[in-house]
């Protein structure tokens, strides 16, 4: 079909590159790449077109771990059927990077946000609220970091606040070495400093707590209304999680972008640990409350509100600690509900041939 040292350009306008020629296979099946991703099913782009496609059983079996299931950005080998508009993933080739997040719990599994990125943008916001947090940011360059993937910090909605620079020489000082923009997306301010740095061919992904302005900077970037925009809650500054799937979108300049939902605190985070880690002022306080269980709500005798009132701890710190421990509680109940439903669900496939089982899928697919 086409000599492997020289990919078409349609694959090429996608970001295929030599590193992801290594994994090629004619016999399994032709490269594509992950435009977007849902929970079974993948939108994948290759030379024939754009399709809808499932794991095939064969890698289903074999990509037990989250990690390895594709994800946004992912190079995978297709079988494509003609007219039709499905298509069966047979293959994942290897990552050039990858950003990983952790889902917390017992067995703490990873899971792929975005593959094969070059640049990531880490946005916040100088809307106040939550929305400007160095520790935070620390957390994003961290994972940055691990991806092997460059980064660069976006300071978006430049317009609600009165010195943007202040906050541009606080990240500099945090990450010297991080190029730093400040952008506003309702005015395009700075956006063109950001288009310049996005050189054809390359991935650049968004990431950055929900609400930051994420999908409205590519809406700039596309220089087109396209994307879902959402309203923030105007009471603490937190976004609504407008954007629900991860999309890698091609800009006009021939850059591919991908917008992802905000990551949760949770999952930026990590571990239960990092509630103590995150909050070590909290906790020292927490052992001069009258009870070693308190829960710092409306107990008697509880020294971490008495140091809001006198001025020792800040409300919205302690607002931030009662938020993140909220999240980790929920999660572990989510995670306790799931376990229960995966058991309930292998005694249900122990009890029935499992071949039948997977019978309909195959119909659909294959
Ligand atoms: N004033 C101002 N508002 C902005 C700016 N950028 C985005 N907004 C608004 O902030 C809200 C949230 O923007 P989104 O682009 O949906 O945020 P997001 O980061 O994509 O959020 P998720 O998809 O939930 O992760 C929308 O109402 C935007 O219009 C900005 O620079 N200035
Ligand atoms: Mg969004
Ligand atoms: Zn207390």
């Amino acid at each position: 079909m086409y000599e492997q040292s020289e990919p078409p350009s349609a694959l090429r306008d996608l970001g295929f590159c030599e590193f992801f020629s290594q994994g090629l296979d004619e016999h399994i099946g032709a490269p594509g790449r992950i435009v977007r991703d849902g929970r079974d099913l993948w939108h994948v782009v290759c030379e024939h077109g754009k399709f809808v496609a499932a794991l095939s059983g064969k890698f289903r079996q074999s990509a037990k771990a989250r990690i390895q299931q594709p994800t946004v950005g992912d190079w995978v080998l297709v079988e494509t059927k003609g007219a039709d508009d499905r298509a069966l993933i047979h293959r994942l080739l290897p990552r050039r990077t990858v950003i990983a997040r952790k889902v917390p719990g017992e067995n703490m599994e990873t899971q792929a946000v975005a593959a094969n990125v070059d640049t990531i943008f880490i946005v916040n916001a100088l809307d106040g609220g939550r929305n400007f947090n160095l520790r935070r940011i620390e957390r994003y360059l961290a994972l940055a970091r691990e991806s092997g993937a460059a980064a660069s910090l976006v300071l978006n909605k430049s317009d609600l606040c009165g010195n943007p620079q202040h906050y541009a020489d606080e990240l500099h000082n945090l990450a010297p070495q991080i190029p730093v923009y400040i952008t506003c997306a309702i005015t395009g301010l700075g956006v063109d400093a950001l288009r310049a740095t996005l050189a054809p061919g390359q991935t650049f992904v968004m990431i950055g707590p929900s609400g930051v302005g994420k999908s409205a900077l590519v809406n700039q970037l596309l220089g087109d209304e396209i994307k879902e925009t959402g309203e923030v809650r105007a009471r603490d500054k937190r976004g609504r999680h407008t954007t629900t799937y991860r999309e890698l979108l091609r800009l006009p300049d021939g850059a591919l972008i991908i917008d992802t939902p905000g990551l949760r605190e949770i999952q930026l985070w990590g571990r239960e640990e990092n509630l103590a880690e995150t909050f070590p002022d909290v906790e020292q306080l927490a052992t001069e409350c009258r009870f070693a269980d308190c829960r710092h709500e409306q107990e008697p005798g509880c020294a971490v509100r008495a140091a809001v009132e006198r001025g020792h701890l800040t409300a919205r710190r302690l607002d931030n600690y009662l938020q993140l421990r909220a999240e980790l509680e929920g999660l572990i109940e989510r995670q306790l509900r799931h376990r229960q439903r995966v058991e309930r669900r292998h005694r249900r496939i122990l009890q029935h041939d499992v071949d039948k089982q997977d019978a309909p899928r195959k119909d659909k697919w294959e």
